[in-house]
């Protein structure tokens, strides 16, 4: 999910004013060019915007990577609003060409679907050879990422499915000329569509699909440079590692036990004893649930060389395990990468931590987490292999492009640019929190980019907000466990609280637009009603005369990365009020963090450390800890709600907002004894957390310092520290710097 390049390239290109010179001579202005350039979005969320981020670090780091993909044609949907409704649209971005990609065509591979495995002898030994039904060709698009302050650029290679000419040599034989057109379209589709689903797998044949087509293509790059250096596999673990960003590409793992071992006859000891030292794996979820599982009927169809080869896996690791723990058969099973039941499903997580020799989580929370709950039985196996190291953001993009007036302020004050690329530097404004012309000039600076998003939202929603008001804003996927609808419920209590006042009382109120914005995946119906929910009572709040500036709700449609880029630096409060245990990692809020936005937090996924950064003391924190979650579960009905939750959740059924019967079903799902995701038992905590938000906004002089300690302590949530880390302790690689 790189968003826009141009601005981006310049600024790491070190060309940035000779660029906007030139450009001027023309008589074009640069920032009016640079938003001409769409997204590209090719990813959903905070995954897909993590790997992009990765990809800065490395490339600045001058680390030799490569990342993979795939060139969809049509990336994640845009989200239009009719009638307080999302609606998505196609986000055919390649409309107007795409100035940043290089094709390939001499960069092609067959990629092979289907067919059956017969077993053939070779010089005496039964070897098993897959006659696929169905080739397909993947084309390689070259995507340069350029690092900043180094001559080193390294690449992004996307594959595009193009039909391959075997079907034109059948068609011939057949005669059935049309047919063989239509099939080639069938083929094409592949690298189509990016599947908009968040988190949730569905057993997809097209995605499973894409997942091979990828990991097809990409491995046969790889294994084919390797082979320009070397003429046999012993050296491969030492040269090559290969990084599973989620389980996503974990059928590689198979693919490349299948090459070594049909292809390259390497024998399956000795290529097991490699495929199991060039793996690494992340995982980024948290609950079983969201783990990605493939039917075994889907795979078997598509892929049936592969499949065998995650059974003999299976097998052996079944057996290696049963000499370990005995004949725990509950155990084994849990363990097992075949999972038996209704839908016999490979579990792609399972497959991931067998065949890797490190398992990272995306923070400390997240990989006690897996540690304790999700793979214990892995953790007490090999505790070795897991890890964790914490996400991060690329303050190039999150400052250096998206707020040009922070970066120059930051250089000014701490003297020096080498922040840029080392954000550890950031510390050092601390050494000036008190001074009071510093502080006059952040004000300056978040005031500029107030207006900047002021700006926008008036375009966007014809809402006129006031710069005087504290800008608080949500803008991340919609999810149930990510609570916008928690957020939502404290602005219905705000607007019922406002009503309920008298004149005198109202002057004390601090004025708030609240900003959300988000996408919801096109089949999940909860979130599609938190959206209508949401502009509900945007409609009502803000038509209210009576309100005026003290209260404001603006939705943001299609929120993606330049909206970010805006947002971002605009807000004063920013939230992330997963329920925790949630949210495995969250970058969005390191995002904030670095504008000198202050945080309203659950303890949750990354927050728990930045709060040992930043101190609790300079962000709002509220709701249950991680250990508390389970217990507060179990009292399902009996758990206590505060009356202003009960109040809040009355006016909705009673349709205060309209749409009376559309949103029964969103009120059921925070029902007490229902309420999975705890917005009731939190809500108090809730909006305490606001109240003090509030009593922070009215003493400029506290809020600015807290800004600017947030933003100094933003320094270890650099990507670059991520990178580094994974390449230390990880990859075990070493900076290699372009020679010339
Ligand atoms: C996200 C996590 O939810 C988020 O907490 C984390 O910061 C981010 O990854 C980067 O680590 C995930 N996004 C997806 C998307 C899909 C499947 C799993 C995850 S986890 C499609």
């Amino acid at each position: 999910m790189i968003g826009r390049s141009l601005s981006n390239s310049v600024i790491n290109l070190g060309i940035q004013d000779q660029y906007a010179e030139a450009l001027n001579q023309l008589g074009f202005e640069f920032e009016v060019l640079a938003e001409q350039e769409g997204d590209a979005s090719l990813g959903n969320g905070g995954l897909a915007r993590f790997s992009a981020c990765q990809m800065d670090s490395l490339a600045t780091l001058d680390y030799p990577a490569w990342g993979y993909g795939l060139r969809y044609e049509y990336g994640l949907f845009r989200q239009i609003i009719v009638d307080g409704f999302q609606h998505e649209q196609p986000d055919y971005w390649l409309n107007f060409g795409n100035p940043w990609e290089i094709e390939r065509i001499h960069v092609t591979y067959e990629v092979k679907f289907n067919g059956t495995v017969e077993e053939v002898d070779m010089n005496g030994e039964k070897v098993k050879v897959w006659i696929p039904g169905e080739t397909v060709e993947a084309v390689a698009y070259d995507n340069p990422i350029p690092g900043y302050g180094t001559k080193n650029t390294i690449n992004l290679r996307l594959w595009a499915a193009k039909p391959s000419n075997q079907f034109d040599l059948e068609a011939y034989n057949t005669g059935d000329y049309i047919n063989s057109i239509v099939n080639r379209q069938n083929t094409e589709a592949i690298s189509n569509v990016l599947y908009p689903d968040d988190r949730s797998h569905q057993g997809k044949e097209m995605r499973l699909k894409q997942q091979y087509f990828f990991v097809s293509a990409s491995l046969q790059d790889i294994i084919r440079r390797f082979k320009e250096a070397h003429n046999n596999f012993d050296e491969l673990p030492e040269q090559v590692a290969l990084h599973l960003n989620d389980t996503h590409p974990s059928l590689s793992i198979a693919e490349i036990m299948r090459i070594l071992v049909d292809e390259e006859h390497l024998g399956w000891s000795k290529a097991w004893n490699i495929v199991n030292k060039i793996f690494s794996f992340t995982t980024h979820t948290v609950v079983a649930e969201g783990l990605e599982k493939i039917p075994v009927d889907l795979l078997g169809s598509l892929l049936p060389r592969h499949l065998q080869i995650l059974y003999e896996i299976n097998s052996n690791f079944m057996e290696e395990l049963k000499k370990k723990i005995g004949l725990d058969y509950n155990r084994l099973s849990r363990m097992s990468i075949i999972e038996e039941g209704a839908v016999k499903s490979i579990r792609m997580a399972n497959l991931s931590i067998v065949c890797s020799h490190t398992v990272n989580g995306v923070s400390k929370v997240h990989s006690n987490t897996l540690k304790t709950k999700t793979f214990k039985d892995f953790y007490e196996l090999w505790p070795e292999k897991f890890q964790y190291t914490t996400n991060g953001v690329t303050q190039r993009r999150w400052i250096v492009v998206s707020n040009p007036s922070l970066c120059a302020l930051l250089s000014k004050w701490l003297g020096t640019e080498a922040w840029i690329r080392n954000a550890d530097l950031l510390t050092g404004l601390r050494d000036h929190v008190d001074n009071t012309s510093f502080r006059h000039e952040w004000k300056m600076v978040k005031r500029l980019n107030k207006m900047r998003l002021a700006e926008y939202i008036e375009t966007m929603s014809g809402v006129k907000v006031s710069l005087d008001a504290m800008f608080d804003v949500q803008v991340k996927r919609i999810h149930e466990y990510k609570r916008q609808l928690l957020n939502i419920f404290g602005i219905i209590h705000r607007y019922d609280c406002l009503k309920n006042m008298d004149k005198n009382d109202r002057r004390k109120v601090v004025p708030r637009v609240c900003i959300i914005g988000g996408k919801a995946a096109p089949g999940y119906e909860i979130a599609k009603k938190i959206i209508k929910l949401c502009h509900a009572v945007a409609e009502k709040v803000n038509n209210d005369a009576d309100i005026g500036d003290l209260l404001k709700l603006v939705f943001i449609p299609d929120y993606n990365v330049s909206v970010a880029e805006l947002v971002i630096p605009g807000a004063d409060l920013s939230q992330h009020i997963s329920t925790a245990g949630h949210e495995a990692s969250g970058t969005g809020s390191m995002k904030f963090l670095m504008n000198g936005c202050l945080l309203l937090a659950t303890a949750d996924g990354s927050t728990v450390e930045i709060i040992e950064e930043l101190g609790s003391d300079n962000l709002f924190l509220f709701g249950a800890k991680v250990e508390e979650v389970a217990e507060l579960r179990e009292k399902g009905g009996a758990l206590k709600v505060p009356l202003q939750f009960a109040r809040v959740l009355r006016m909705v059924r009673d349709g205060y907002f309209g749409d009376k019967d559309y949103f029964q079903s969103l009120c059921d799902t925070v029902e007490v004894g229902n309420d999975f995701y705890l917005l009731g038992s939190d809500f108090g905590s809730y909006l305490e957390a606001q109240a003090a938000a509030d009593k922070a906004f009215v003493e400029p002089d506290k809020w600015i310092k807290m800004s600017i300690l947030s933003a100094a302590a933003s320094g270890r949530f650099s990507s670059d520290r991520t990178i580094r880390e994974y390449a230390e302790r990880t990859w075990k690689i070493d900076p290699c710097q372009c020679p010339f």
